[in-house]
């Protein structure tokens, strides 16, 4: 009797390019400041990289994603939606999209949704899970770019797969830990581990 599968899947850095979008407006808004390559970015907090640059960068830094039209912008990232449309169309596999908007909520929860809508079609609305706190959401597996995903459950059901992004590829991880490097990676092998 086979059990269905729940696969989590974060947006900004696994679906959707932040990091990349964030570096592009950034250097648009601010063509003389300082800013980080995606190649020295480190750690998953943006803005406290751009505030150790300079402390007045770390403002700079946010008001970048809280400006209207930044998250609907974000490019997908390579494979991302297409990965995301082929486990929905698996038997006995469920996807949801499992993303924490910004508290600046003007733009950000009503872009997530239009994001979902433009990529991957009205239908997936249906699948869309904001919250700030994923621990509390039960999944097989939650596939985020996020090394450490804290919340009031201790215990969180999910096992944690860790997509690698710009920030988190140096990171040596637990050895009970899985990565997926990229939608080319074998994430397909990852579900199928996971199915009881
Ligand atoms: P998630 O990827 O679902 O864990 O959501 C995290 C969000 O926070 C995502 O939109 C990226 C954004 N983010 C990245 N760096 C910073 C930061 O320094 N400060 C804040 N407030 N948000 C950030």
């Amino acid at each position: 009797a086979g059990k269905r599968l729940r696969v989590l899947v974060d947006m900004d850095g696994v679906l959707a390019d932040f990091e990349g979008g964030f570096l592009k407006k950034y250097r648009a808004r601010y063509p003389d400041e300082p800013f980080i390559t995606l190649e020295d970015r480190r750690g998953f907090w943006v803005s406290l990289q751009y505030g150790q640059l300079r402390s007045d960068l770390c403002e700079k830094a946010i008001s970048i994603w809280e400006s209207k039209s930044f998250f609907i912008d974000l490019d997908p990232l390579p494979g991302g939606v297409e990965a995301v449309k082929e486990m929905a169309r698996m038997d006995d596999t469920d996807v949801f999209i499992c993303t924490s908007p910004i508290k600046h909520y003007k733009h950000c929860p009503y872009e997530k949704y239009a994001w979902v809508e433009k990529h991957l079609g009205c239908d997936f609305l249906e699948q869309v899970i904001l919250t700030r706190d994923k621990t509390l959401i039960a999944g097989d597996l939650l596939i985020d770019d996020k090394p450490d995903i804290q919340g009031v459950e201790s215990t969180p059901v999910w096992e944690h797969i860790l997509f690698t992004a710009c920030h988190n590829k140096h990171l040596s991880i637990g050895a009970s830990q899985r990565r997926l490097l990229s939608w080319s990676d074998d994430w397909r092998g990852i579900l199928d581990s996971q199915r009881k």
